[in-house]
């Protein structure tokens, strides 16, 4: 087994589909071999990177666009999703971190809408979110979380990119999974929502089309510490063909086993590992 010998921290953000992914990265390991120590989990973007960066844990699942915009500070994204990858990969170099190979997957940011309030306001694209808020300013409401609302690819970037101006009146923040039932109950216009969530079929949201192409791609990629690459290069292989499953259908299902079914996220990755035979 390839990783005979190797302890390996693994850690992630604290929403379902994070969880998951975490777990995944600590079932490939310990089917290889390590022993694995669980640090998924942690409260937002930054502190999860901040575990890589400083050596609490070895390894997580991160978005490619997350670490350009928010932890690399750059301001347009690269639309080609490779080559989005390919330039995040060459820049964290500095950092001593290194990006392997990107998943199928790309958990974007957006708004959705209920059914009522799209019959009422008929709004499908961004753009005339945008419209609507200027020609009816108290149409537009906005449930969003605290990390959303001062990211810069997340609402600040947004109004900017579409001319939004959205009264702070009208932008109400709540924890990630409220947002979903807030949104279906109409307690907001608008809710921001990742597009794998599995609450977005579940409660029958309308996603708004980002028509302007302002969120980056943000595939989900290993980003692992280059020093315990350099230790066990198996991780790599070990790691590849997983990522490579991990489509948006394969997240959307595995999210709404969680989210909608009530199933333990750590449960639901380990299920997935057994049916791919990843695990024997
Ligand atoms: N995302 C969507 C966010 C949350 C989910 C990938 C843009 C992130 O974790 O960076």
């Amino acid at each position: 087994r390839p990783l005979e010998g190797a302890d390996l921290t693994v850690t992630s953000k604290e929403f379902t589909e994070q969880l998951i992914l975490g777990a995944i990265m600590g079932i490939a390991f310990e089917a290889a071999g390590a022993e694995v120590l669980d640090r998924t989990g942690i409260q937002g973007s930054v502190g999860t990177r901040a575990a890589v960066e400083n050596g609490d844990a070895d390894a997580t699942y991160e978005y490619t666009g997350t670490a350009w915009i928010t932890y690399l500070g750059h301001t347009r994204p690269i639309p080609d999703p490779r080559q989005q990858w390919e330039a995040v990969r060459d820049a964290d170099v500095r950092n001593d971190i290194t990006w392997l190979p990107p998943a199928p997957m790309n958990n974007t940011y957006a708004l959705a809408m209920n059914q009522a309030n799209h019959e009422k306001y008929g709004t499908n694209t961004l753009s005339e979110v945008a419209e609507l808020s200027k020609s009816d300013p108290g149409a537009v409401t906005l449930c969003v979380e605290g990390e959303f609302a001062n990211r810069a690819d997340g609402l600040p970037g947004l109004e900017k990119a579409y001319g939004m101006d959205i009264p702070a009146g009208n932008i109400t923040q709540m924890d990630a999974g409220i947002i979903y039932t807030q949104t279906a109950k109409g307690a907001c216009t608008y809710g921001e929502v990742y597009t794998t969530d599995g609450r977005i079929k579940s409660m029958n949201l309308v996603v708004m089309e980002d028509d302007k192409k302002f969120f980056p791609n943000y595939n989900a990629a290993p980003m692992v510490r280059t020093a315990t690459l350099d230790e066990w290069p198996a991780i790599a292989s070990v790691l590849a063909p997983v990522t490579k499953a991990l489509t948006n259908d394969v997240a959307r299902t595995l999210n709404a086993k969680v989210d909608v079914d009530g199933e333990d996220a750590h449960q639901v990755a380990l299920d997935w590992m057994v049916e791919k035979g990843f695990v024997k």
